[in-house]
């Protein structure tokens, strides 16, 4: 049977019409194509471990979270550790549990973690670094919002090595060990100071970063120690004002008979530079809190972001400390 030209140009036709309604039919039209719904800042759930209350500089890192969540109408899971790792890895299994969207935590120190941040991933609840980093592999977490503790440690090395003229006895109030800015600041410091050998820290102890302890390890290191003590490196400003009672109570003048270089730059930083006790602080800036929400909504959403948002930052002086103190938000 032969079929004529004008048949068989409509049979072609006839069978693409097929296998095109075809195909439409089988595909689901975009609506019932399951996407997972984009979150907003109102749908948003975020698990924030706070580490404790232990310096001025904690207490405007948790104001700042506060506040953004309270302006963001974020809904947050606030924990406070008392300092204490194994709180914060309590407070991280309760936010899994609650299957918060997004996980905040600041490390009290940089070990330990593995275990429950594996238990969160497992959970496919992100966590975010803030402020300090954690000992852990880079695929543990999303990404660390906070300062580079090595470059403020290096910062406060030169102007150590400006205010003691290159040689004297330093002593070194350390953070808490093992934590993130305690290892930056150590090691930050020796890099510049090591230059100089008639430089020598003469004492490394903890103060743990409250004014208290501060206090306590430089009666101790006077005592010691005494007018040979030239300078002291304060891994915070809670520590250096603990230890300027110190000196006073010893009978010296801090800021003068033994310089002072600390970290932070907090507050009560600037009013012990305009008393002539302190003679420079570095910067470390605890507002996080907006940034912060910026990159759990981002998470949330899937969306890429930095493994490191680092914070910037620079170093105050007695001459500004005046002129500053009334702009400064903590
Ligand atoms: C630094 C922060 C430190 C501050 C201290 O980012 O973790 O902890 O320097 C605070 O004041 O206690």
């Amino acid at each position: 049977m032969r079929i004529s030209s004008t048949s068989l140009y409509w049979l072609v036709i006839l069978g693409y019409l097929v296998i095109f309604t075809g195909c439409a039919a089988a595909a689901p039209s975009r609506e019932f194509i399951s996407e997972k719904p984009t979150k907003d800042y109102e749908d948003l759930v975020v698990g924030f471990a706070q580490i404790g209350a232990e310096s001025e500089w904690r207490s405007a890192n948790t104001a700042s979270i506060k506040e953004a969540a309270d302006q963001l109408g974020v809904e947050l899971k606030f924990s406070d550790a008392q300092q204490k790792q194994e709180n914060q890895i309590k407070a991280v299994r309760s936010f899994i549990a609650q299957q918060v969207d997004v996980i905040g935590i600041s490390p009290v120190v940089e070990t330990g973690w593995r275990d429950v941040f594996q238990e969160a991933k497992d959970a496919a609840i992100p966590i975010i670094l803030v402020d300090r980093q954690a000992d852990v592999p880079d695929n543990f977490y999303v990404t660390y919002i906070g300062s580079d503790f090595e470059e403020e440690g290096r910062r406060a090395g030169r102007i150590m090595v400006n205010l003691l003229n290159g040689q004297g006895n330093i002593v070194e109030l350390v953070g808490t060990i093992n934590s993130a800015p305690a290892n930056g600041r150590y090691s930050g410091f020796r890099q510049i100071t090591g230059d100089y050998p008639d430089m020598k820290i003469i004492a490394s102890r903890s103060g743990d970063f409250t004014r208290a302890k501060g206090k306590e390890v430089m009666d101790e290191l006077l005592k010691r120690y005494g007018a040979d003590i030239d300078a002291i490196y304060a891994h915070n400003d809670d520590m250096a004002i603990g230890a300027i009672k110190a000196i006073e109570e010893y009978g010296l003048k801090p800021g003068q008979d033994i310089k002072i270089v600390s970290v932070d730059a907090a507050r009560l930083a600037f009013e012990a530079m305009i008393a002539g006790k302190l003679n420079a602080t570095v910067e470390c800036n605890p507002l996080l809190g907006p940034r912060f929400f910026e990159l759990a909504l981002k998470v949330a959403n899937g969306e890429q972001v930095p493994k490191w948002i680092k914070s910037e930052e620079t170093v105050f002086f007695p001459d500004d400390a005046a002129a500053t103190l009334p702009t400064r938000k903590y």
